[in-house]
């Protein structure tokens, strides 16, 4: 028997911006030491947003398997990475932070996901084209499908908001139109979300070639500074940081390389660029780049600190991840027997 998609379910309204908090939702992969594009892109409003909305942040595990990676390492990285986001400003009274493997919906919706998502629309996907290099024959399949599980994790808490680096905005606009299908063809389940990218270290380029971005990944690990980089690494592989000809401290078109400088400058500091622009007028990139070193120093220390005081005692991120995934499991099981209902899935009633 056929049955008219539209019939099986009556489209109910969703609560509007006005009646609930605005919700919050991203995540970061537990796939190796973090740098200070992570933090500065992305971590940062995390910690920001957690003031003012209902905000969710996920150790996503399952992406991190889309790439090779022992379960050794990748167990190591899930704690580290729950320490650093504790370090951060990561606060578990306000916030929930869970590991997305903890809580099983994630892989059921990527699935039921596939279903609503053209091969084409994965297939143009820079991030796929940049991480399988052009070898698609031998990477996992699961680097492909690698968007789905982002767009169901997203949607699974029905979230707004989604702050993540520039590189992540592909993701999230797929992310939107894989829920209004679902949406048009199930009834209305999904909020569709936004990007919530920042004008200031949404991009934050490599040290070494300021037309790439800095990634945990790069052959050279003078291009990125690590979060868990000690002050003198930081002060060297800043004074070795390429620069632009001309030897005026300015952001421009013409100055990229100052221009990413300048604006981790400017987020490490809490400082306009037009107010550092103007302090170093004159005095040559020396000058700015020693200030700039202890800047940067000045910002991850605190961080490093409390990260040695958490890495002491695993038992403490343990607790907040327990705790986390039992409220992500409490919401995630409401949103999916909507959906295995919607979609006409399980037998059982
Ligand atoms: P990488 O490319 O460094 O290997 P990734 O992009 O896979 O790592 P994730 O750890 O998954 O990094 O990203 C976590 C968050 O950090 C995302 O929101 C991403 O947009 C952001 N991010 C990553 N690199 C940068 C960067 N260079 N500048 C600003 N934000 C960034
Ligand atoms: N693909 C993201 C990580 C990620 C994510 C998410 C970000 C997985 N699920 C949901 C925001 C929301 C990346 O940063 N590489």
């Amino acid at each position: 028997m056929v049955v008219q998609e539209r019939e099986l379910v009556e489209p109910q309204a969703l609560p509007t911006d006005t009646e609930r908090r605005q919700r919050t939702f991203s995540g970061i992969q537990p796939s190796g030491s973090l740098h200070l594009g992570n933090y500065l892109g992305a971590i940062r409003n995390w910690v920001n947003q957690q003031e003012h909305d209902d905000s969710i942040f996920c150790v996503v595990d399952l992406h991190a398997l889309s790439l090779p990676i022992t379960p050794q390492a990748l167990r190591e990285n899930i704690l580290d990475l729950a320490n650093v986001l504790l370090a951060s400003g990561i606060d578990p009274e306000r916030s929930v932070l869970f590991v997305q493997s903890d809580v099983r919906e994630h892989a059921e919706l990527c699935w039921l996901l596939t279903s609503v998502t053209q091969f084409g629309e994965l297939r143009r996907m820079t991030q796929f084209k940049d991480k399988s290099g052009g070898q698609d024959e031998a990477v996992a399949a699961a680097l492909f499908i690698y968007p789905v599980l982002q767009a169901g994790d997203i949607i699974l808490y029905d979230a707004d908001k989604v702050p993540v680096g520039e590189d992540q905005k592909q993701h999230i606009e797929l992310t939107r139109d894989i829920a209004a299908r679902f949406n048009a063809r199930y009834g209305e389940t999904f909020v569709l979300p936004r990007p919530d990218i920042k004008p200031t270290g949404a991009r934050i380029m490599a040290l070494d070639d300021p037309a790439r971005k800095m990634s945990k990944s790069a052959a050279n690990p003078g291009s990125f500074i690590a979060l868990t980089d000690d002050a003198d690494t930081i002060r060297r592989k800043i004074k070795r940081a390429v620069t632009d000809s001309g030897g005026d401290v300015r952001a421009g078109t013409d100055k990229p390389a100052l221009t990413n400088l300048l604006a981790i400058y400017a987020l490490c500091a809490g400082e306009p660029i037009e107010q550092i622009e103007a302090r170093y007028a004159g005095r040559g990139y020396g000058a700015f780049k020693a200030d700039l070193a202890e800047v940067v120093v000045g910002a991850v220390e605190p961080i490093q600190r409390r990260l040695a005081e958490l890495s002491a005692d695993p038992s403490v991120a343990r607790g907040v991840l327990a705790r986390g995934a039992e409220l992500a499991r409490e919401r995630a099981a409401t949103k999916m027997a909507v959906v295995r209902e919607r979609m006409g899935i399980g037998g059982a009633g």
